[in-house]
């Protein structure tokens, strides 16, 4: 049995990135696959993508790589930050990475922009649309793995069917609690025949307020006010009420007490 660790969404969180990093490494497990969003939203986009392209062995383009890529990004700041080296690695990244797993054939992507996603997400609809996304005719899939949600979520496609669509969770930016989370799959890589197969959710806490201190001194970080929002709350920025910064950062300094 092998088992590899699923992470995505880590967008600029280096705190967090090496909290389950470090929790990875304990549970001895060596393939780590990262399914896009290193870089947006944090303080540390560049850092993130060093750490990915050493220690990950599969990488897959995000929509924040993709918007950077694309020339529809309008912070020139944060692209000077990343460098030109860095962007152009993230030139070459896949969309997508499909695999056997235990007789499973399993497909893991993103999210955007290969699928567009709009809520409600559980809907046998949007589950049919990230299949349809990726699935041929020759190909059929079992499992559709992906990001980009910042929510764990897993259920099956139509009941019967044996279709599942998961999504992992993310590292960086949780949309559920201020922590850190990823997806571990264990079983036979490669192996077409039916065989044992596991798979677990894993949250971790780390140190958002590490997080959002240097997200606050970053000299070139754009929307500070929407991250400190994420990262100390664990909820999405556009439901963030519109309070200034101030609040943000006495709330900041109330943690540290
Ligand atoms: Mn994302």
């Amino acid at each position: 049995m092998q088992q590899l660790a699923l992470i995505a969404d880590i967008h600029g969180n280096m705190e967090a990135l090496r909290t389950v990093a470090h929790d990875i490494k304990q549970r001895g497990i060596t393939q780590i696959y990262c399914m896009g969003d290193m870089v947006g939203k944090g303080p540390q986009p560049g850092e993130v993508i060093d750490w990915c392209r050493q220690n990950c062995a599969v990488v897959l383009l995000g929509n924040h790589e993709d918007y950077m890529l694309q020339g529809t990004y309008f912070y020139p700041h944060v692209l000077e930050e990343i460098g030109k080296e860095r962007l152009d690695w993230l030139a070459t990244l896949p969309l997508i990475h499909k695999m056997w797993i235990s007789g499973r054939r399993v497909c893991l992507l993103h999210g955007r922009p290969v699928a567009p996603l709009t809520g409600p997400f559980l809907t046998e609809q949007a589950i049919e649309t990230m299949f349809k996304a990726v699935e041929e005719k020759d190909d059929l899939l079992d499992w559709v793995g992906y990001a980009d949600i910042h929510r764990q979520i897993k259920c099956d496609f139509s009941a019967g069917s044996g279709k599942t669509l998961f999504n992992i969770g993310s590292v960086g930016s949780n949309y559920s609690e201020p922590l850190c989370s990823y997806t571990i799959l264990k079983g036979e890589l490669h192996s077409k025949e039916k065989s044992a197969f596991s798979f677990e959710y894993i949250t971790l806490p780390y140190d958002n307020v590490a997080t959002a201190k240097l997200a606050q001194k970053s000299t070139w970080l754009p929307n500070k006010d929407d991250y400190l929002y994420e990262v100390l709350t664990g909820k999405y920025f556009l439901n963030r009420p519109h309070e200034k910064t101030a609040y943000w950062l006495k709330l900041l300094e109330e943690k540290e007490k």
